[in-house]
């Protein structure tokens, strides 16, 4: 930095990094609408962070900024972080990763009841990546719309919705077209940051951009496409909705808790809890294994066979290495 400047002299403002090119970040001020676009130090790191990343600031974070005269800002503090996302293996395994986003509340998986069919697979790898991570986890199912008339259709997705009611999680159905939960789901993003995920032409932009119309975001097939074509160099964007922000991410592939041990797989399924422990085998992956607790608990309807069929494809993509989940 130059000595001339009186730094002393200057505003500084505390807010949050809502998007990073990797040189500039997007802070916006607290309690102000204007971003302010701020630099950091060239080999700006975290104080508090022992795992290297490939970049030391990501949305969500917490900094300081010290405002110059031009109107940017430059940034002078990160603040410790509550928890990060990441595309490498949160946690135990040492090596380099990408933070997706830091300080994050809330995950909100987002189906439809149909076009596209309902995706429990998606929803069960989605909740495993919000178990992981300790975040609050929600559905929402969209395009409520179109079971009017469907009777059949209605009985399936109510079946969805009371099942993963019973495990714990809020369900919300909402429709973008005729406004409903469109309310709810705005007071459900008030003053958090949520993660949004769900497969492409559920309807999440639908949702958002019918939650806060300024946000204009394109609906549609291409923007996904053109977001599946990108690699780890993107960097996620906060949206400021309802009073709270939404991380924009492509899919939940993209979180790096898919290398995990199998034995630590059953922990994330929170119904598989009260099971583990009492297998015969301490290393069980309540899969093959003789004296399974959690095997026992599927022939007693205490857990169910869908959600058990479930924890038996990650458990085999796990296995195989597959890092290609969330489709
Ligand atoms: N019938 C119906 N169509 C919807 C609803 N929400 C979104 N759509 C349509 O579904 C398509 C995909 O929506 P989009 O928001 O781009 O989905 P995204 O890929 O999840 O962001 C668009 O043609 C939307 O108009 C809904 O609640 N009901
Ligand atoms: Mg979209
Ligand atoms: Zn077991």
């Amino acid at each position: 930095m130059t000595t001339q400047q009186d730094s002393a002299s200057r505003a500084i403002l505390e807010g949050t990094v809502v998007r990073s090119t990797g040189s500039w970040y997007s802070v916006l001020p607290d309690g102000k609408d204007e971003i302010v676009e701020s630099r950091a130090r060239g080999r700006f790191r975290l104080q508090q962070e022992e795992i290297p990343e490939t970049n030391p600031l990501a949305v969500g974070d917490r900094v300081s900024i010290l405002m110059g005269d031009d109107g940017t800002g430059f940034i002078t503090d990160i603040h410790p972080r509550r928890n990060q996302l990441s595309r490498r293996a949160a946690g135990r395994k040492v090596g380099k990763e990408h933070v997706i986003a830091a300080n994050v509340d809330a995950a909100l998986c987002v189906q439809a009841t149909f076009l596209p069919k309902f995706n429990a697979g998606f929803v069960d790898r989605f909740l495993v990546m919000a178990e992981a991570y300790h975040l609050d986890a929600g559905l929402i199912i969209n395009k409520v719309d179109l079971l009017d008339d469907e009777p059949k259709a209605q009985e399936a997705i109510m079946f969805w919705k009371d099942l993963y009611e019973e495990l714990g999680y809020s369900v919300l159905m909402t429709s973008a077209i005729s406004g409903m939960g469109v309310q709810e789901l705005g007071d459900a993003l008030s003053g958090k940051t949520s993660v949004v995920s769900g497969p492409s032409g559920v309807g999440k932009t639908s949702l958002l951009n019918a939650i806060e119309p300024e946000l204009n975001l394109t609906t549609g097939e291409v923007s996904e496409k053109t977001q599946k074509g990108k690699h780890t160099t993107t960097f996620a964007t906060l949206h400021q909705i309802a009073g709270g922000f939404v991380v924009d991410t492509p899919g939940i592939r993209e979180y790096g808790v898919w290398d995990m041990d199998p034995e630590e797989l059953g922990g994330y399924f929170v119904e598989f809890r009260p099971f583990i422990g009492h297998c015969r085998f301490p290393d069980c992956t309540h899969d093959h294994e003789p004296g399974c607790a959690i095997t026992e608990a599927v022939d007693e309807d205490q857990i169910s066979a869908e959600r058990y069929a479930s924890y038996l494809n990650i458990l085999a993509s796990l296995r195989d290495g597959v890092k290609d989940v969330g489709r």
